[in-house]
């Protein structure tokens, strides 16, 4: 039978490269997002014969999370990994000029969220005695750049959370691990940049960023490892990037 993963923030960049590398490798998808069209689009485009169960969700709406996994159809009830992707920055301004809202948005969303989505699913893994949560961090959850204050907490948060759920989950067989980009081209700084093109486009100028299809990839290698093995904490970086500040941009 087909292992089932769960992927929030499928119908964009990382989450959607996610689930095109794990149809690939046999499993059955559960993929979702706020945009229905974009999960329909993508369901067409998965390797034949992927089961796939599409759920519509803002993971900011606890009620929502809980009544959309808890009514997922039998097939897909059982979810073996669980993808913890969805999230974003909302703008990027010095802390004395930052907007409330923006500030919700990321920690609703990036934390959360997170935790809303691992709520509804974890304790079926801990039953089970059996599971596997990739949570997606950043550089940002690793070090702290200017503006990026709220966006860096709360990816510090997801590093928390992550080493959290490995201290509590190990020992009911569960395997728990971060994978925390640098600089991937996706539209994550469209999003950030309030669909400010132009300044979304120069972040990706002047080297080779990642693509979403690089992390994928490197999450497809984290959920094939053999059950006793678990990567714990993966950071990757374009090689031209050495910190969240220092990127070598050719003129
Ligand atoms: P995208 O903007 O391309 O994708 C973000 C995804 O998150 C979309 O599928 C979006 O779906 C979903 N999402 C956002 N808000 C919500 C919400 N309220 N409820 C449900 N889903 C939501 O960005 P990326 O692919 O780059 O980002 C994916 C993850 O990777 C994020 O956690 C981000 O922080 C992290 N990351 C990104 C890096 C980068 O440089 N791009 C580097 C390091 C980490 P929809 O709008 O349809 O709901
Ligand atoms: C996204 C990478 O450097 O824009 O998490 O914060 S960065």
């Amino acid at each position: 039978m087909k292992k089932t993963a769960l992927i929030t923030g499928a119908s964009s960049g990382i989450g959607r490269a996610t689930a095109q590398e794990l149809s690939r490798r046999g499993f059955a998808l559960v993929l979702c997002g706020r945009r229905q069209d974009r999960l329909a689009a993508l369901a067409n485009d998965l390797d034949q014969g992927t089961p796939v169960h599409l759920l519509n969700f803002d993971v900011r709406d606890r009620a929502a999370v809980a009544r959309a996994i808890s009514g997922l159809p039998k097939a897909f009830a059982t979810v073996d990994v669980l993808v913890n992707n969805a999230g974003n920055a909302h703008g990027m301004d010095e802390i004395h000029q930052g907007d409330l809202d923006d500030w919700d948005a990321m920690i609703d969303i990036n934390v959360k969220g997170l935790l809303y989505v691992s709520k509804a699913i974890v304790p079926q893994m801990v039953a089970r005695k059996k599971g596997h949560i990739i949570n997606i961090g950043s550089t940002a959850g690793k070090e702290v750049y200017p503006k990026g204050n709220v966006y860096c907490a709360s990816k510090h948060a997801v590093d928390a959370i992550n080493q959290g759920m490995r201290l509590d989950l190990h020992a009911h067989g569960i395997r728990v691990g971060a994978v925390n980009p640098g600089l991937v081209q996706t539209e994550f700084s469209e999003v950030r940049f309030k669909g400010d093109g132009q300044r979304a486009a120069s972040v990706y100028q002047g080297y080779t960023p990642l693509t979403p299809e690089d992390v994928a990839e490197i999450i497809g290698f984290v959920v094939s490892r053999p059950q006793h093995v678990n990567i714990a904490d993966l950071v990757v970086m374009p090689t031209a990037q050495a910190s969240s500040t220092l990127i070598y941009k050719k003129p």
